[in-house]
């Protein structure tokens, strides 16, 4: 069976588990990171140098790397529905992956640590405020993109959605204002009506 070592609440380990659910495959999952520790014992570091979240053991392959796991179950076990043959068209959602890693975490981080993970008199506003201007722009090249397409992967819900789609919900969750962006409203709500993603993502922001 499919193992899965990761908190919940970890938006790096919903992509995970919003992958599993999408594709039906059975699981164990360990609760691991935060309060829950585990990722310092020499037996999780032997299997994640990195000492992170998430981490998966699938037979004798160890994965870690959120995007990395997630295609490699889409790979597996998702031909048709989260991983699209055609190298083209799993290109346009697979460069969405990505993504959110290398330009969006940064501020995307500086909002939701201080709104969601801080004590409110402990609050960081000036980091709030940039944080919520740089994604403001960034989250608007997404809307751009999906003018378009339903999908960041194209016209059907592929692996590409994922990684976003899970930083979408701190996003729309965060009690903060947000710039009008109608394709990319459009896209959050289509995907989070999915059964996968409100057992996987729609938990409460902790
Ligand atoms: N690039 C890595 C980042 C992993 C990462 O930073 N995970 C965080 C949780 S989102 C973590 O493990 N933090 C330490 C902890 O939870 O103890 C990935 O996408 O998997």
């Amino acid at each position: 069976m499919l193992k899965i070592w990761g908190r919940t609440n970890s938006v790096n380990v919903k992509k995970v588990m919003w992958a599993v659910e999408e594709l039906g495959i059975p699981y164990e999952r360990t609760d691991a990171g935060g309060a829950f520790g585990l990722v310092n014992d020499d037996a999780y570091r032997a299997m994640n140098p990195n000492g992170l979240v998430p981490l998966i053991k699938d037979g004798d392959v160890v994965v870690w790397e959120s995007n990395a796991i997630v295609r490699y179950l889409a790979a597996k076990h998702g031909a048709g529905t989260l991983w699209a043959d055609d190298p083209a068209e799993r290109a346009m959602g697979d460069k969405w992956m990505d993504w959110p890693t290398s330009s969006l975490a940064g501020p995307f981080r500086d909002v939701f640590w201080n709104m969601v993970r801080i004590a409110p008199q402990n609050r960081d506003n000036a980091a709030v405020e940039h944080g919520k201007a740089a994604c403001g722009t960034l989250f608007s090249r997404v809307d751009r993109a999906l003018a378009d397409h339903p999908y960041l992967s194209g016209d059907t819900f592929r692996m590409g959605d994922i990684p976003l789609g899970c930083f979408a919900y701190g996003w729309f969750e965060m009690s903060i204002e947000r710039p009008n962006l109608p394709h990319l409203s459009a896209w959050y709500d289509r995907i989070s009506k999915r059964p996968a993603f409100q057992k996987a993502v729609a938990l409460p922001l902790t």
